[in-house]
């Protein structure tokens, strides 16, 4: 969302030469217009278990160049009357919450809250260990793999939500948002999709599947990555000849099939929160230079884009990226007036190319470099147990049948010192 009415412009030129405000409502702030632009109002309050939905307000105006604008609301509790933090004066840095004794209650207490995620799969749930971890120490999910085109749309225009539904209704039910992964991505399509030819008719699918998805799920998601992964280099480091990557949607439209999904989708929800994602393109380097003109491109077209994910999967087969790296990278994005979160992150340690010093660096300093900017809306971890690991069964990953020993808990549950890393970052250690 990134027009602001007349009303936002005006408070934004009061707020030029100073303004203080009390914050949200237990929900999302508006967000601010600073003169010189300034970012949307990110998320809401994330609601608990005992209710407070908190959802996202409109963003500010932005421009490009730079400011920020609207910080998250506050947490919302049972009531919404939580006073919130968002306002026009976004501070210049999150402040951490005193203690916590879960990451979700480190981000629902820093100031502004942050959203602490996870990829969550169907089958998980089927595992009380897994689902009590994943209720507690999360309140932002996405769908592993069950809201993917092939998922969602088997067969053209025929709809099948129960994998979906389940996942999306517990995360209601235990007061966490989700957001909805991913609307249009060259991978885990099915077959009928990946074969259409023609501008006509891949918009037309597109058109549909967006419509439908959103409007399936229009009550429960507020946030949405809309698509997934359009870049591609030689190396999957992000390195070498960035490009539009050929799929069947850049083959029949073009780079404006980009344009055309955010615009379905802001047709769908003029509220949502709508993403780019895409993964190596988290440290400075060529991918995330060439993501960064695309995006900048669709900002200074008026395209109805709110934010970006950086994946953050770090160690092979993809890239990997210190603190100042992350934080200098998100920096210049969240410049153009836009929200960034981190989307999937997970470690891998196989092979040894990751060692376990560096795992433990990489998470604190990751983290902590999001954590530090209010624009940095989230957090998502890929998964809960280094077992379930996707990164396990993939060749690309150099696991050869070992644990890819990525995540914050084992196999038991237990917290790793991975766990321990990141709290540390949320909590300003
Ligand atoms: O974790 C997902 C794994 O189970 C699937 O097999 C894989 C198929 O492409 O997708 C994985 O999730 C991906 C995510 O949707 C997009 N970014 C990269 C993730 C890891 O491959």
């Amino acid at each position: 969302m990134r027009s602001a009415p007349l009303t936002l412009l005006f408070s934004a030129i009061l707020c030029a030469i100073g303004c203080s405000d009390s914050g949200g409502d237990g929900g999302g702030q508006t967000g601010g217009a600073g003169t010189t632009g300034g970012t949307g109002g990110a998320p809401g309050g994330t609601g608990s278990a005992t209710g407070g939905t908190g959802g996202g307000a409109p963003g500010g105006t932005s421009s490009t160049t730079g400011g920020t604008g609207g910080a998250p609301g506050g947490t919302g509790g049972g009531d919404s009357s939580t006073v919130g933090t968002g306002g026009t004066d976004a501070p210049a840095a999150r402040t951490p919450a005193a203690s916590a004794r879960t990451l979700r209650e480190a981000g629902e207490n820093a100031n502004p809250p942050i959203l602490i995620g996870a990829a969550i799969s169907g089958s998980g749930l089927n595992d009380n260990g897994y689902k009590s971890v994943a209720a507690a120490e999360h309140n932002y999910v996405t769908a592993e793999n069950e809201m993917k085109w092939d998922a969602l749309e088997p067969t053209p225009g025929s709809f099948s939500y129960g994998s979906a539904d389940n996942i999306v209704n517990w995360a209601v039910q235990n007061g966490m948002q989700v957001k909805g992964h991913t609307l249009v991505w060259h991978n885990q399509l099915p077959g009928w999709a990946s074969s259409l030819s023609g501008a006509a008719a891949v918009e037309q699918a597109i058109r549909r599947h967006i419509e439908n998805v959103m409007g399936h799920f229009k009550d429960r998601i507020h946030t949405w990555d809309v698509v997934n992964e359009a870049v591609i280099t030689d190396s999957d480091t992000g390195v070498g000849n960035p490009r539009m990557r050929p799929s069947v949607f850049f083959n029949a439209l073009g780079e404006r099939y980009l344009d055309l999904a955010f615009e379905i989708a802001r047709e769908q929800d003029p509220d949502a929160k709508l993403y780019y994602n895409d993964y190596s393109i988290d440290a400075l380097n060529e991918k995330a230079d060439f993501v960064y003109e695309m995006v900048k491109g669709m900002v200074e077209r008026g395209v109805p884009i709110d934010g970006v994910g950086f994946q953050m999967h770090i160690g092979p087969p993809n890239n990997e990226a210190g603190g100042p790296d992350v934080a200098a990278n998100l920096r210049r994005f969240a410049d153009l007036g836009l929200e960034v979160l981190i989307s999937e992150m997970d470690i891998n340690r196989c092979s040894n190319q990751v060692t376990a010093e560096e795992q433990l660096t990489y998470y604190h300093d990751i983290v902590e470099a999001c954590f530090l900017m209010p624009e940095c809306v989230g957090i998502t971890f890929w998964g809960i147990n280094d077992g379930r690991s996707w990164l396990n069964g993939w060749s690309g990953a150099l696991c050869n049948g070992q644990s890819s020993q990525s995540l914050l808990f084992d196999d038991r549950y237990q917290k790793k010192e991975t766990y321990n890393k990141v709290m540390d970052a949320l909590l300003g250690r």
